[in-house]
């Protein structure tokens, strides 16, 4: 088994680090994990148990759980084009599975003062517009998507358009002519997601 996740926040607020942190990679010099080209790793997941059954067992091939992380921080040109996260590293993460979100919660030399509630409104503001912006544009181009399909869409534009998440309930019911939207939307609302607050200890939420 395999899974993808993306390291994601503010400018600053310690991606990076945790990167670094998790994958235990160290070639991130001299980058943000921004611009061209993001910070990726695939790491396997160490499992005693699997060692266990595998001696035991011999198979031809064992396979250990994969974790891919991934590192993109917004360039200049984006954070001054489009928020803080920008269109493109927004459009990156659209293919993980899972989102980190790191919240800076230490004082920064320059940014001052962390405010990691104002941060983390800040950040969820922008995967929902981005996420906006992506549903309109789709029913802009498909003038001919089926009724409920269209109907479903609205819905959900209409509480991301309130700075609101979807609840679960809306987003799994989906009627079957919306399903191919949703697949190739990838919507970032729609992924499940780990807040990481970044303390010297970090302490990790999921929802
Ligand atoms: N005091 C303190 N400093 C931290 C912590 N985590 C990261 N930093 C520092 O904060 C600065 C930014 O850390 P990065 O990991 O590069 O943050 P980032 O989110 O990847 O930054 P960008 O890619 O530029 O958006 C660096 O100087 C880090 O050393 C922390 O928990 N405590
Ligand atoms: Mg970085």
């Amino acid at each position: 088994m395999s899974l993808t996740i993306g390291i994601i926040g503010l400018p600053q607020s310690g991606k990076t680090t945790l990167f670094r942190a998790l994958t235990r990679l160290d070639d991130t010099r001299g980058g943000s994990g921004g611009g061209n080209r993001p910070h990726q790793a695939h790491v396997t997941v160490p499992d005693t148990r699997l060692d266990r059954l595998s001696a035991i067992f011999h198979p031809k091939k064992t396979t250990p759980t994969s974790v891919d992380f991934l590192d993109a921080a917004a360039t200049l040109a984006d954070v001054e084009e489009k928020g803080a996260l920008g269109k493109r590293v927004l459009g990156t993460f659209r293919s993980v599975d899972t989102l980190l979100e790191v919240v800076r919660c230490f004082p920064h030399p320059y940014l001052g003062e962390a405010h990691p509630m104002d941060d983390l409104e800040n950040l969820e503001l922008e995967l929902l517009i981005s996420d906006l912006t992506v549903i309109q544009n789709t029913l802009e181009r498909n003038r001919k998507m089926a009724p409920d399909a269209r109907a479903w869409f609205e819905s959900l534009a209409s509480v991301l358009e309130e700075g609101a998440r979807p609840d679960a309930s809306l987003l799994d019911g989906p009627p079957d002519s919306a399903l191919p939207f949703v697949q190739s939307m990838a919507l970032l609302v729609a992924k499940p997601g780990i807040v990481c607050a970044n303390v010297p200890d970090i302490m990790l939420c999921c929802y």
